[in-house]
């Protein structure tokens, strides 16, 4: 083979294999974008199981600072969405990561177990019905759904942990709390659900930026019969 072809057969398979490596790095690494769908494949009436993580720092996107709240879909890969599709009247077992420093709470009521099931969340382990957000290391965000009353403390990790997470999504090598809580869906429509602490570092009073944009502290729970 001539030098020109042996360069050219060169050139053909570096940019496969660069084409490769860009296709496995967005599809096995990188969140994904879209719906999450719990409702396809779901046994009628078998609970559904819905992971969560939160971060204090995404890394990546038109926002790379931002804090967000990850969810893991069906098939186990992480998505960058905030729109959960879930069936009506079903068991909702929800586990969140929670990577994210916090502070106390500017309002104690946040800091109680509100609307899942027994008003308990599962803390690494350990049920707990309130949270002292003055003790510890506070609280990084919570997760509420207003109209179902539902209001969960996502207890904060140590700040001065060596192994903060700070780019999403998250692993287990990374310093978390796991908390876990139930509760069951509603009838079909659209629920809003978001956080209440004023996350938004640098915005307005801690309430804008993630903290209003989609996606990032808030989303909805599509529910559908
Ligand atoms: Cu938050």
């Amino acid at each position: 083979m001539s030098f020109r072809g042996r360069l050219s057969t060169f050139l053909v398979l570096l940019a496969v294999v660069v084409a490769l490596a860009v296709y496995t790095v967005n599809t096995y690494f990188l969140p994904q974008s879209g719906v999450a769908d719990f409702t396809l494949a779901q046994p009628a009436g078998a609970p559904v199981n819905l992971t969560v993580q939160t971060v204090g720092q995404i890394n990546f996107g038109p926002h790379p600072t931002w804090v967000s709240y990850l969810v893991q879909d069906p098939s186990g890969q992480w998505l960058h969405d905030t729109t959960w599709k879930v069936p009506a009247h079903t068991r909702i077992n929800v586990t969140v990561r929670q990577y994210d420093s916090g502070s106390p709470l500017r309002n104690q009521q946040w800091g109680k177990v509100q609307g899942v099931a027994g008003n308990v969340e599962i803390l690494n382990g350990k049920p707990i019905s309130v949270y002292d957000s003055n003790s510890g290391n506070g609280v990084g965000h919570t997760f509420a759904i207003p109209t179902l009353g539902i209001s969960v403390p996502l207890v904060a990790v140590d700040p001065n942990a060596t192994n903060i997470c700070s780019s999403a999504p998250c692993h287990s090598d990374s310093v978390s709390n796991t908390i876990t809580f139930s509760f069951m869906s509603p009838g079909p429509g659209e629920y809003p659900w978001q956080c209440f602490v004023p996350c938004g570092l640098g915005f307005l009073f801690g309430n804008g930026g993630p903290m209003s944009d989609a996606n990032y502290m808030g989303g909805f729970l599509d529910v559908v019969q």
